[in-house]
């Protein structure tokens, strides 16, 4: 009798202790971009803190902005874009990050910082992860066979029908991305990317919708893998995943190469932001891993894997130079003349760009 009880007790302390172990585990969930990071970060991270992260990832804003929204999301980071992050303040959707708690914040590009200040004021609830540009990626061997040695410098690539048409029997690829093609619309046709009145909304549209016979698809990650292995030759793209279907045609050992210019009309320039949400589970594994992405030799390594600009300028010393010399990466100052930004749409303005972007898309 007495031998069974110690067994019964010696059992339940041990179901107690593994209990106990699972409870203790730490996790951190994060929603991010695809292809934004370098796996081995989220290892590392692991391995050091003994935090689990569950990491998804996405494609678009406006999805991210209806889960965000909605709330419950069950994430306790996510990265939204400049605009959609000031919004997004403004709908009360994310807690304030106190930067005394980041033993790395002193890392924090000052000027970068400056510039998410259009977005989050006074730099309460953001820490910009990276930035970058809206180009064009291009198969240069592709293109070449089909309009010789005419140089991708230019929107007109685009929205020239007779050029865009030279292109489309190789495919062109654009961003599923509002945001991006109407600023960039709106440019072009000598408008203010910020005044979205129905007016010149409607002009982009019709401006937008006269190149979609020439596109396959209207996506924001697909084209990375499309211009890999030679599917398309043109996308609307972003810098760092433009450079990615570089390597990865490279590693796969394709005889042509991909090439990102940043159009000579200039374009726009977008920031994307971690943010910590108010309704996060696990706030001090956010606030570890926020640290952990401000080391200088962490933000290189997800740089050299990604090519996007991050935000932590002590990294830029430990980055080889074929990236942090490209100004389609790095932007230099004659490069950032070129560029510029848009700020968020009031929630009315927000939709009625969703519809016409669906109507652009569909004809309908
Ligand atoms: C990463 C895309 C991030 C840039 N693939 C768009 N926010």
């Amino acid at each position: 009798m007495f031998r069974c009880r110690t067994l019964v007790l010696i059992l339940s302390s041990i179901m107690f202790a593994a209990g106990h172990a699972v409870a203790q585990q730490r996790e951190l969930r994060v929603f991010n971009w695809s292809d934004y990071i370098d796996p081995k970060v989220l290892e590392q991270f692991s391995k050091e803190t003994g935090i689990r992260v569950i990491y998804d990832t996405y494609d678009s804003n406006e999805r991210l902005e209806t889960r965000v929204l909605a709330g419950n999301t069950g994430y306790d980071i996510v990265v939204p874009s400049g605009t959609f992050l000031q919004r997004q303040i403004r709908a009360g959707v994310y807690q304030k990050i106190d930067r005394s708690r980041l033993k790395n914040a002193g890392n924090i590009w000052k000027e970068i910082d400056q510039r998410m200040a259009a977005y989050d004021p006074g730099n309460e609830y953001a820490i910009n992860y990276m930035w970058f540009t809206t180009g064009l990626a291009y198969n240069v061997q592709k293109i070449r066979a089909r309009i010789g040695d005419t140089p991708i410098d230019s929107w007109d690539f685009l929205f020239d029908e007779d050029k865009l048409s030279k292109l489309a029997s190789c495919g062109v690829y654009v961003l599923d991305s509002p945001e991006d093609l109407f600023a960039i619309a709106l440019k072009r046709l000598g408008l203010d990317p910020d005044n979205v009145s129905r007016e010149n909304l409607d002009k982009a549209a019709a401006l937008l919708s006269r190149i979609r016979k020439h596109v396959k698809k209207f996506h924001s990650s697909e084209y990375i893998n499309a211009l890999a292995n030679g599917d398309i030759c043109l996308a609307v793209a972003w810098a760092g995943d433009a450079f990615q279907a570089g390597n990865r045609a490279r590693e796969a050992g394709k005889d042509y190469e991909i090439a990102y210019t940043i159009p000579k009309e200039g374009t726009l320039m977008s920031m994307d932001s971690i943010a910590i949400l108010k309704d996060a589970k696990n706030i001090s594994e956010a606030y570890e891993f926020i640290d952990f992405l401000l080391r200088p030799e962490v933000a290189a390594q997800n740089t050299v894997i990604t090519n996007f600009a991050n935000a932590v300028a002590a990294s830029k010393q430990l980055i080889p130079a074929a990236i942090v010399n490209n100004p389609a990466i790095y932007p230099d100052e004659q490069m950032m003349k070129r560029l510029f930004s848009v700020q968020a749409r009031d929630n009315a303005t927000q939709r009625l760009i969703a519809r016409s972007w669906i109507r652009v898309k569909t004809g309908r």
